[in-house]
């Protein structure tokens, strides 16, 4: 809608999405939050970790499946194809916003991590995710919970961590040096240095976190 809006003094202040991908973000975020979220706190999370690192280290099969060229990184072609196979119904804008949103060292392919962040965005973004999640129920589940540990950290709903609202996640476990390591969590989120974390970042992190990356590094030489 074209509609000015003039008035600036909001009951609190929103954070404005940078990009159309991000809006779409937010919104879907909003959605689910009106479901409410299973998470109780932060510690619940970290004891997921090593359940989520499992189910995500799966997506390797799917990685490998449509990594045609197998060079260790999926292009936009092989995206496509990706897609189209899992019918995952995207308009070709989308599919290139999707792609560059989760393409964070801009080599013009997605690493294995890349996709991961994006399978979950599809996830987020689709109603019906197609067979991504027909593939896989343990898949869908551990999406789910990621959705779920990013509501409960977003406490005023906008679809956005704030610093504050991280130190309040990890407060509520009661442990003395929490603020110390809230503040840690979040600057390892906060991948662009805008002072919010957005979905996208929160799973980057949590590829980080779960220790997908370390994983590559192994299967890679075992391969050789
Ligand atoms: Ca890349
Ligand atoms: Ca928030
Ligand atoms: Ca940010």
């Amino acid at each position: 809608m074209g509609g000015v809006v003039t008035k600036v003094d909001s009951p609190r202040k929103a954070w404005i999405p940078e990009t159309k991908l991000e809006a779409k973000m937010v919104e879907a975020l909003q959605r689910r939050q009106a479901e409410g979220t299973t998470v109780k706190s932060f510690n619940s999370i970290i004891l997921k970790f090593p359940k989520i690192d499992e189910s995500l280290r799966k997506c390797k099969t799917i990685f490998e499946q449509f990594d045609e060229d197998s060079n260790g990184a999926i292009d936009q072609e092989e995206l496509r194809k990706c897609f189209s196979e899992l019918d995952i119904c995207f308009q070709e804008e989308e599919v290139n916003d999707l792609f560059g949103a989760c393409d964070i060292n801009e080599d013009m392919g997605m690493e294995f991590n890349e996709f991961i962040v994006l399978l979950c965005l599809v996830y987020l973004l689709k109603d019906d995710p197609g067979a991504l999640c027909a593939k896989s129920r343990n898949l869908e589940t551990t999406f789910q919970t990621l959705v779920d540990a990013f509501i409960f950290l977003d406490k005023n709903k906008d679809g956005y961590v704030s610093k504050n609202e991280m130190v309040q996640a990890i407060n509520e476990s009661g442990e003395r040096s929490s603020g110390r390591i809230a503040l840690k969590r979040f600057e390892e989120m906060d991948w662009d240095k805008n002072g919010m974390v957005n979905f996208k970042e929160f799973l980057f992190a949590f590829t980080c976190w779960v220790g997908i990356d370390d994983a590559e590094d192994e299967e890679e030489k075992e391969e050789v």
